[in-house]
């Protein structure tokens, strides 16, 4: 439980910097960047001016990254590595994710800083059949989660990422799942704030124990189910 958690901060430079410099605000730069965030969510929240649908943030989502820049990955370069406590550690291609079978869930979207986006649908490969083709070994208690952007760490229980409600998403609102938000992989964890959602999966390593993920360092609960962690009262989404 934190009162009073830290911001998140939106280091993409696609949208948010091309609205700050229509603003005319670009020199606050990144120490600016929290407060202006807050004021944006704000606005977003009622909506009054009408500006939000200026932002190019595709239907009410933001893009956040906390890495200034990430490379972009395609289904020639692509890697996920799945290793750790298992028995069969492996890479998969893009091809080969998209030849396993696929799950859609639609749901919706909630970011422990208060915007939510209704129905959105998400397709891809159930972590648990990632994780029984690898074979769990006994004794194993969590999943870390890594990515290409070289930054970001996430983490779940063993028991919540075999939900299957947790996804290896390759799809996002009816599209192969775009760089800004996360693509050409990420993870999909439904009944939980958007910050489990690692972008730009890159690692899956079976655990001992929950190390604790990129935001969770900083102050958000390791357990986000929407509506019962970070001392907020959200509709749960799943
Ligand atoms: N790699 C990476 N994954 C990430 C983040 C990030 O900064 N880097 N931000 C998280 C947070 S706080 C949210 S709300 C969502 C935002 O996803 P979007 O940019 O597709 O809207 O991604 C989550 N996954
Ligand atoms: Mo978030």
């Amino acid at each position: 439980m934190n009162p009073e958690p830290p911001e998140e901060r939106d280091g993409t430079p696609v949208g948010r910097r091309v609205f700050l410099g229509t603003l005319g605000l670009g020199a606050l730069g990144v120490l600016a960047a929290p407060t202006l965030q807050r004021a944006l969510e704000g606005i977003a929240g009622k909506d009054p001016t009408g500006l939000t649908g200026l932002l190019p943030n595709g239907g009410g989502f933001r893009y956040y990254s906390v890495a200034a820049s990430v490379p972009d990955k395609n289904a020639t370069d692509y890697r996920l590595s799945v290793g750790g406590l298992v028995d069969r550690p492996r890479a998969y291609t893009l091809a080969e994710l998209r030849a396993l079978p696929q799950t859609r869930l639609v749901k919706d979207v909630q970011c422990v800083t208060g915007w939510r986006v209704p129905g959105t649908p998400f397709d891809g490969v159930r972590l648990a059949d990632i994780l029984d083709a690898a074979g769990v070994r006994r004794g194993a208690k969590a999943i870390r989660f890594t990515c290409f952007d070289g930054t970001y760490t996430e983490s779940l229980t063993l028991d919540q990422a075999r939900r299957p409600d947790v996804l290896v998403a390759l799809r996002m609102q009816n599209k192969d799942i775009g760089h800004d938000h996360g693509g050409p992989v990420r993870l999909y964890v439904a009944p939980m704030y958007f910050y489990k959602s690692a972008k730009w999966l890159s690692g899956i390593t079976v655990t001992d124990r929950v190390e604790p993920g990129y935001w969770e360092n900083l102050g958000y609960d390791v357990d986000a189910w929407v509506g019962r962690s970070n001392g907020r009262t959200d509709e749960p989404t799943s």
